[in-house]
C-alpha cells in the first residue's frame, strides 16, 4: 500500500496547512511513497519573514552559547536519527541508502562545526590614526536570510546554509525543493525539538513560484541559493534588483584529467565514483574524462568493464551503487538532453536511455571520442552520463578542461608532482582534486567555484561567515 505524507509549512514554530499542490513519489517505486506538498503564497512568506525578524532579536538576547547549544543539539539528534532519516532520503529522492546515511552524518557534523563557529566569531580592535580613538571591527548578523535548496543533497545542503545562518545570529525563511520536502520536514522537526527560539527557522514549501516569492519578499535581507545555472541566473537578477545580498551555487561540467603516468587503478575509481555515483546528480560530478592518448584505449576498456558491473538497484537494496534519478521529471529532462545530443550524430558506447519502466532509473552512459566542441563539453547533464575525450598531452588536457564557461571542480590523476603543481596554477575551478574524485567535499573547507559555477562568497568552513554577516567598523573615543 502506498504511504502518503501530507506536509505542512512551519511558520513561527507552528504548522500551517495548505492544499496539496505538488507531488513527489519514490522514484524507484512510485507505489511505495507519495509526498503531498503545499505551495506557499506571498502572504505566508511575508508572515514567515516577520517571524524570522522577531527571532533575530530573540537570538541576540539568548546569546552565542545558547545558539551553539541549539546547533549542537540538532547535530546530536541528526546522528541519533541517522538510520530513519537515511531511509526517508532513499525513499523520497532515490539516493542509495549508504550514501544517504553518510549525508545525514555529514549534516550532523556541519551543525556541530557551526555550533563551534558561533563561539569563534571574533573581531579585532586597533588604534585609529587619530590619537586616542579605537577602531573595532566585528561581524554582525545580516538579518533574515532566504534559503533555497535543491533535492540532490536534501539534508546536507540545507544544513550548510541553516547552520551558519543561525550560528552568526540570523533567522531563516527556507524553501526546500518540492522533490525533497519530506526530508526537509524531518530536519525541520528536529530543529523545532532543539529548543531554539521559535521562528528562527521557518519552512515554506512549494515549487519555483514559492522560491520566487521568497526572493521577492520585502522582509528577506539576503538570499542563498543552490540549484541550476538557469534558475541561479534568475535568482541573482531578482535579488540584485531588490538590492539584497545573494549567493548562488550552480552547476559544473567538471573534467577529470587522466595522464599516462597516473595510477590507473585509482584513476578508474575516481572516474567511476565521480561520474556515476549518486546517479551523476552532484554539481561536482565528473562529466568529462580527459585521457592522455597513450592510455586512452586502456582507460576506455577498463571504464566499460567497471560500468558493466555497476550495481543499479533499488536504493535500499544491499549492494546498490547507482539508484534512480530523483524524479520522473528528471528522467524526462535527461532523456530529452540525450536525444538532443544524439540528434547531432553522437552515440554513446553504453547506456543512453532511461530504463523502460514506470520509475526514474537511467542507465549509466558513456560517450567516447566525441569532438571537444560538442554539447558534452558545455551542457550540464544531471544524470549518470560522462564523455571520454582523448587528448595529446598535458597542455591539451588543460586546454580541454578549461574549454567551457563553468569552473566548479576539476580533477587530475598523475604521479608527477610537477604536473600536479602546474594543474593548480592552470585549472580554472574553485575546487581542485588531485588523485581524488571531483565530487565529495569536506564540511570544514570552503566550497564553491569560479566563472558561471558560483556567484558570491564561498559556502562552508570558516569562509561561510562572509555571506552570513556584515562587517561593522566602529570608531570610538574611549569613554
Ligand atoms: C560533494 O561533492 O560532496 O549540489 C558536494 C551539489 C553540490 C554539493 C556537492 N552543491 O552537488
Amino acid at each position: 500500500m502506498t504511504e502518503v505524507l501530507t506536509l505542512e509549512h512551519v511558520v513561527a514554530g507552528g504548522a500551517v496547512a495548505g492544499p496539496p499542490a505538488l507531488t513527489q513519489t519514490n522514484p524507484a517505486d512510485p507505489d511505495d511513497l507519495r509526498v503531498e506538498v503545499p505551495e506557499a503564497d506571498a502572504r505566508l512568506i511575508a508572515n514567515a519573514a516577520d517571524a524570522a525578524r522577531e527571532a533575530v532579536g530573540d537570538l541576540q538576547t539568548a546569546g552565542v552559547e545558547a545558539r551553539a547549544d541549539g546547533l549542537a543539539r540538532v547535530g546530536r539528534m541528526l546522528m541519533a536519527d541517522a538510520d530513519a532519516l537515511a531511509e526517508l532520503i532513499a525513499r523520497e529522492t532515490g539516493k542509495v541508502l549508504g550514501d544517504a546515511r553518510g549525508e545525514v552524518v555529514r549534516a550532523a557534523r556541519i551543525f556541530d562545526f557551526f555550533a563551534g563557529e558561533a563561539l569563534r566569531n571574533v573581531g579585532e580592535r586597533f588604534a585609529s590614526t587619530r590619537p586616542g580613538v579605537m577602531v573595532e571591527v566585528d561581524y554582525a548578523p545580516v538579518g533574515v536570510v532566504g534559503l533555497i535548496t535543491p533535492w540532490n543533497f536534501p539534508i546536507a545542503i540545507p544544513a550548510w546554509k541553516i547552520a551558519p545562518a543561525l550560528s552568526f545570529g540570523n533567522a531563516v525563511v527556507w524553501k526546500p525543493s518540492e522533490v525533497s520536502s519530506a526530508t526537509a520536514a524531518a530536519l525541520m522537526a528536529i530543529i523545532r525539538r532543539a529548543v531554539l527560539p521559535p521562528g528562527v527557522v521557518n519552512m515554506v514549501l512549494g515549487g519555483g513560484a514559492a522560491g520566487a516569492a521568497v526572493i521577492a519578499c520585502e522582509g528577506v535581507d539576503a538570499i542563498s541559493f543552490t540549484g541550476s545555472e538557469r534558475t541561479g541566473a534568475a535568482v541573482r537578477r531578482a535579488a540584485l534588483e531588490r538590492g539584497v545580498r545573494v549567493q548562488a551555487e550552480m552547476g559544473g561540467v567538471n573534467g577529470l584529467i587522466i595522464l599516462a603516468d597516473a595510477d590507473l587503478d585509482n584513476a578508474i575509481d575516481c572516474a567511476i565514483n565521480g561520474a556515476f555515483f549518486a546517479a551523476g546528480q552532484r554539481c561536482t560530478a565528473t562529466s568529462r574524462i580527459l585521457v592522455e592518448a597513450a592510455v586512452a584505449d586502456e582507460v576506455t576498456e577498463r571504464l566499460l568493464q567497471r560500468m558493466g558491473v555497476l550495481v543499479m538497484a533499488d536504493p535500499r537494496a544491499a549492494g546498490a551503487q547507482v539508484g534512480p534519478l530523483a524524479s520522473l521529471r528528471q528522467k524526462a529532462t535527461v532523456t530529452a538532453q540525450l536525444q538532443a545530443i544524439e540528434a547531432t550524430g553522437l552515440r554513446p558506447v553504453v547506456g543512453g536511455s532511461g530504463v523502460d519502466a514506470p520509475n526514474a532509473f537511467f542507465k549509466p552512459t558513456l560517450f567516447v571520442d566525441a569532438p571537444l566542441s560538442s554539447p558534452l563539453s558545455h551542457e550540464e547533464i544531471f544524470g549518470p552520463v560522462a564523455a571520454l575525450f582523448r587528448v595529446d598531452d598535458f597542455d591539451a588536457a588543460i586546454a580541454a578542461l578549461n574549454v567551457n564557461r563553468f569552473g566548479l571542480s576539476a580533477g587530475l590523476c598523475t604521479t608527477s608532482l610537477a604536473r600536479a603543481e602546474a594543474f593548480k596554477l592552470r585549472a580554472q575551478a574553485g575546487m581542485l582534486m588531485i588523485n581524488q574524485p571531483t565530487a565529495g567535499v569536506d564540511y570544514h573547507a570552503p566550497f564553491g567555484g569560479v566563472a558561471a559555477s558560483s556567484y558570491g562568497p564561498r559556502e562552508q568552513g570558516r569562509q561561510a561567515r562572509e555571506f552570513y554577516t556584515s562587517v561593522r567598523t566602529t570608531y570610538q573615543l574611549p569613554l
